[in-house]
């Protein structure tokens, strides 16, 4: 019987008393294990591939604070930086050098990066960087896809991934159907759609926003050709095109997937691994179109603790880590060793199952397949999602709480972790 052994009565206590005192209990939905049943854990500490919550259970983790802990969670390297940096404050709010060195290296690592502009979340580099589409083409309209989520700006909150689509909400209230109108949707993987949307729309639409591999509906890459068609279709309706790469940047290759894939976008944004767990987020791109990003041009973006050295210490030290020689070709065995093993052991026992991995990144649905938009995804047993992410957890296994979400791997994660992570699914899918 799955979901009776763990002992969580700590953490159940715990999180009795934050539904008291904060939304939901949490300080982001998708955490609140509302699409898998139960309640979430309650982390006490991290460390390398592992976590461990406050009832003592031990989890190899598989989510890594949703993309940041590439490195393994609390990487000695970074923690030494950190303390170091800590002797000369924690926030400036004035220039700093670190600022420097860590843009330097975003620069040089990311093909269509000219200039960047550091901010502190994935949401506020996706929502700054849509500010500067409209002001660059003087144009107001976006298109997006179905399923991709890029953060929770308004704008962007028209039928979106990740947390959104995990609880199933219709595009959030709160969302003025004057800003939602100007936001056009796509299915992913279809070019056809995208091409009739600029017909429909001439000389409206500022560019097509992304994720190159999307995570946020679950895992679902590129078919070939779609990015290159994109490029194509923005330059023909001067367009810009814009690579959400808040979670594939410097996962999915050091330059991100428009290195990996060789297509430059004008504009992209950046997040997690750029922070090294703190909070930073970053757009940049074509420096003709940077340069109207304020005080150098009229196009006004701001913010606190923007560039404080903390956040760029991280970034800067677990970048450092990544440009290592071997890096990803690591995190490309070790992560299609451990989705090949899956998807081998759900079929195995008579489960419709499809996914797959491009480096650090993987996913599973339980559908036939193949999976080329939100419209397939939706197709995934969804219970059978539920009870799996349950039995893995019982089995000391930590997955994203959400069919809707793509699963990460780390440098820390070793050939017997995926050992025993496969170990613990031959169990469970044969209980499901
Ligand atoms: P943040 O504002 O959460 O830092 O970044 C927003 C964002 C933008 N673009 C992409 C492609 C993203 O994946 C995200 C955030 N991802 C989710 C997980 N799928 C963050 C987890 C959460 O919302 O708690």
């Amino acid at each position: 019987m799955i979901g009776t052994t763990l002992k969580t009565s700590k953490s159940e206590e715990i999180f009795a008393a934050a539904q008291k005192l904060m939304p939901g209990g949490v300080s982001s939905p998708v955490r609140a294990f509302r699409s898998v049943g139960g309640n979430p854990i309650v982390f006490d500490r991290v460390q390398g591939a592992y976590v461990w919550d406050v009832d003592g259970n031990q989890y190899i983790d598989y989510v890594g604070s949703w993309g940041p802990a590439i490195c393994g969670h609390s990487h000695p390297d970074v923690i030494k930086a950190l303390h170091e940096a800590l002797e000369k404050g924690t926030s400036f709010g004035a220039p700093c050098m670190l600022e420097n060195v860590l843009a330097e290296m975003v620069i040089d690592a990311v093909p269509s990066v000219e200039m960047v502009r550091f901010v502190n979340s994935g949401t506020e580099a996706c929502m700054s960087v849509l500010r500067l589409m409209r002001a660059f083409t003087g144009r107001e309209k976006l298109i997006k896809f179905e399923g991709c989520y890029h953060g929770h700006a308004d704008m962007f909150l028209v039928k979106a991934g990740s947390g959104v689509a995990t609880l199933g909400l219709p595009d959030s209230p709160g969302v003025p159907s004057s800003v939602a109108s100007n936001t056009l949707t796509a299915p992913f993987n279809n070019l056809e759609a995208v091409k009739i949307l600029f017909e429909e729309n001439p000389d409206q639409i500022a560019g097509v926003i992304l994720e190159p591999i999307v995570g946020n509906a679950g895992f679902i890459p590129p078919d070939a050709g779609f990015l290159a068609g994109l490029r194509e279709l923005t330059r023909e309706h001067k367009a810009l095109l814009v690579f959400d790469e808040v979670m594939t940047g410097f996962r999915i290759a050091y330059g991100g997937v428009q290195e990996k894939f060789g297509i430059t976008p004008d504009l992209t944004t950046l997040g997690k691994v750029i922070g090294g767990g703190l909070p930073v987020g970053a757009y940049g791109g074509r420096k003709d179109i940077m340069a109207m990003v304020a005080p150098a041009g009229p196009m006004y973006q701001a913010g606190t603790l923007s560039g404080n050295p903390l956040a760029m210490t991280a970034g800067i030290k677990t970048l450092e880590l990544l440009r290592q020689p071997g890096t990803y070709e690591q995190l490309e065995q070790i992560t299609k060793r451990l989705i090949d093993g899956l998807l081998q052991i759900a079929r195995d026992a008579g489960h419709a199952a499809c996914g797959g991995n491009i480096s650090g990144m993987f996913g599973l649905f339980f559908t036939e397949g193949p999976v080329h938009n939100f419209e397939d995804a939706k197709k995934s047993d969804v219970n059978k999602f539920k009870g799996f992410h349950r039995g893995m957890l019982e089995q000391g296994i930590y997955l994203a709480p959400s069919q809707f979400e793509a699963g990460f791997t780390s440098l820390a994660h070793t050939d017997a972790d995926i050992d025993r992570t496969l170990e613990a699914a031959r169990t469970v899918m044969g209980q499901i």
